[in-house]
């Protein structure tokens, strides 16, 4: 013990002294150093029975009051339907955007607003879709870098895209595509953002139409979908979109290739078996089923190539989508197949866009496949076909390497001094291999550590671009088990930031995740983000990103009255809202626009009317539109829901319905 209290001194003495050295230069604050150490560290590190590993971590990951962090960390908020937002390397959270289910607090899909057209947009067959399975976020990327404009995000569950606008990161658009029901490898964008890019996850037929699974292999079928994203608009353009039709192998996770393989894509995929379930009538159980082959397929694609065969109409339209079908894909050398081995699962591309690992879930390795082999082969037109007539280049033509990692590798992501990092799900921990070029036998294993518990995903700072930075690493882990405080049976996720600076590897910070399960992450530079403080002019409406028709000045409100119809033109400034008084008769249908007219940065109000349904959030400067039908008479209260100024209790008004 005492040595350990030794040690716990000496390190505290060592960083203090690092820091003065470093020397913050703001003046008017007092280092650490010049200071001195604070009589009561070592008392505080005693009595809390931290070690030395410990108090370092803490050093790492503490901010001080009033600093920021480094880096944002956008997560996937899995069957929350949303994305959450946290700083690293404090951890701490900063936002949840909606996105697919609807937000009190955020005034998000509630009451008849623009919002809720954006989410009516994902609506399936007239069904409105209020659920959401988010999984892969997708930063823009300009040159195959972060470029901190845009974020787009899957929904799994209904095959959606979403598109937010991180000016004031919220949710501006949702497609939904017309020929899947289900997504999986989304999104990821192309090097420079002309398209987000989609793969089906379980195979329907077209359109989700019906068909009997005894005729999957005739009728189902997977897409690689590519939403062509239109940057000045901020928007997918869905007529300008097209999909490659690919046999019902299950397509999983895909990535972009970039810099030496840009134009191509690349998704694994398992299901190659086909098979169909059928546990109640004598069949396997699909995880069976789909487990049978030691080899499925990795999908390569063109989409350079497929985008001129788009332009030159070789495509079929099927529920407003332009196809490109599966035998002119052939035929024009957009698509072809590699084998990659046993349940496989995560294709990412390396930094320099030269290879391809993908991690198989019941294989102990990483396979490295290279880009200048595929390339070889398919010019030297060295395939097989599978039943589909699609080209599948032989194993040994295209794979470069194979790493022995652990038990159960997923995900890889990289960082600046030409390591690659791995889940291991079944290990619970994180290898960390050394990338070796075109030698083969320079890809090694240097060191694995412990995660806590049933590592999924993993992000790295800026760590699936072109140019990674290091320096941090989040496991996205799926089991917390005795991490945290218990809160019943259903148990937080653990999410837990780990040093890959340099030197081994450490876990620095445990996160319980409030919400869902964060499947995907990306960790951006902050500096790359811009976000507004306040809208660019008041009266702005974010679902455009324009200036409202509706904007209302201060002095200008109004209630128009056209027979049963009501329009109202309100304001809110600190403290009030002005009308304050609405006076309605049963049966009118009423249009209300609220303009909050404050510049001050912060200066949102929100607002709730009881017995309507609506609940809004008025940043500074924008305005926000709602609709209902008064359809019982009565006396109801709206009110502001920030707690704006000493005044906000007052900030309230009144409707009355007349019978
Ligand atoms: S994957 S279950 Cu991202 Cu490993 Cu979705
Ligand atoms: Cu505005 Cu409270």
């Amino acid at each position: 013990m005492k040595r350990t209290l030794f040690v716990v001194v000496s390190l505290l003495l060592a960083v203090v002294a690092l820091s003065a050295c470093g020397g913050s230069g703001q003046k008017g604050s007092t280092p650490a150093a010049a200071a001195g150490l604070p009589a009561d560290a070592l008392a505080i590190a005693t009595q809390r029975g931290l070690t030395p590993d410990d108090v370092s971590a803490a050093l790492k990951t503490y901010l001080p009051s009033g600093k920021h962090d480094d880096y944002y960390l956008f997560m996937s908020g899995g069957h929350s339907g949303n994305v959450i937002v946290a700083g690293v390397p404090s951890m701490r959270i900063l936002k949840n955007i909606a996105v697919f289910t609807p937000e009190s607090w955020q005034g998000y899909g509630v009451g008849e607003t623009d919002t809720e057209r954006i989410l009516d947009a994902g609506n399936v067959d007239g069904v409105k879709i209020r659920t959401g399975d988010t999984h892969h976020p997708a930063l823009s990327e300009t040159n195959g870098d972060y470029d901190g404009q845009f974020l787009f995000i899957n929904d799994k569950a209904n095959a959606r895209v979403a598109v937010i606008d991180l000016r004031d990161f919220e949710t501006k658009q949702i497609v939904k595509d017309p020929n899947i029901i289900s997504n999986h490898g989304s999104t990821f964008v192309t090097p420079n953002t002309d398209y987000v890019v989609q793969g089906t996850q379980y195979a329907t037929p077209l359109g989700w139409a019906y068909a009997p699974l005894s005729e999957y292999k005739e009728k189902y079928r997977g897409l690689i979908t590519l939403w062509k994203f239109d940057r000045t608009k901020g928007r997918i353009i869905p007529e300008e979109s097209f999909s490659i039709e690919v046999p019902p192998y299950w397509q999983d996770l895909c990535d972009a290739g970039k810099l030496a393989s840009d134009g191509w894509g690349f998704c694994n995929s398992f299901n190659t078996e086909m098979a169909v379930g059928g546990n109640m009538q004598g069949q396997p159980n699909f995880e069976a089923g789909v487990s049978q082959r030691d080899m499925d397929y990795l999908h390569i694609f063109n989409w350079k190539k497929a985008e001129e065969v788009v332009k030159a109409g070789k495509t079929e339209t099927i529920n407003g989508m332009k196809v490109i079908r599966i035998p002119t894909a052939v035929e024009e050398g957009v698509l072809f197949f590699a084998p990659e081995p046993k349940s496989p699962h995560g294709a990412d591309v390396t930094p320099d866009g030269k290879y391809i690992v993908v991690a198989g879930k019941l294989d102990p390795h990483v396979t490295i496949y290279s880009f200048d082999k595929i390339q070889k082969a398919i010019a030297a037109k060295n395939w097989t076909t599978d039943e589909f007539g699609v080209p599948v280049l032989n194993y040994d033509d295209v794979k470069l390497a194979q790493v022995e990692l652990g038990l159960g590798p997923l995900h890889t992501q990289f960082d600046d001094k030409g390591f690659a990092y791995t889940s291991l799900f079944l290990d619970s921990a994180l290898a960390k291999w050394k990338l070796g070029g075109d030698d083969p036998n320079a890809y090694q294993l240097v060191e694995k550590i412990p995660v806590q518990y049933n590592i999924g995903h993993i992000s790295a700072a800026e760590g699936d671009t072109v140019s990674p930075d290091g320096n941090y690493l989040v496991a996205l882990n799926k089991w917390a088990v005795d991490r945290f405080l218990p809160v019943g049976p259903l148990l937080p996720q653990n999410e837990q930031l780990i040093d890959i600076s340099g030197g081994p590897m450490k876990v620095l910070y445990d996160m319980p995740m409030g919400v869902g399960e964060p499947h995907y992450a990306q960790m951006i530079k902050a500096d790359k983000i811009k976000p507004w403080d306040i809208y660019p002019q008041v009266g702005w409406d974010p679902a455009t990103q324009a200036p409202s028709k509706y904007a209302t000045k201060l002095g200008e409100e109004k209630i128009v009255r056209d027979g049963s119809n009501v329009e109202v033109f309100m304001t809110s400034v600190r403290s009030h809202l002005t009308p304050d008084r609405v006076e309605l008769k049963k049966g009118d249908h009423v249009k209300w626009h609220i303009t909050n007219v404050e510049t001050a940065k912060d200066a949102t109000h929100g607002f709730q009317l009881g017995g309507q349904g609506v609940s809004l959030s008025i940043e500074p400067g924008e305005t926000v539109s709602f609709e209902f039908d008064a359809a019982h008479d009565g006396t109801y209260a709206f009110y502001c829901t920030e707690f704006c100024s000493a005044l906000h209790l007052e900030m309230m008004g009144y409707v009355t319905v007349e019978p």
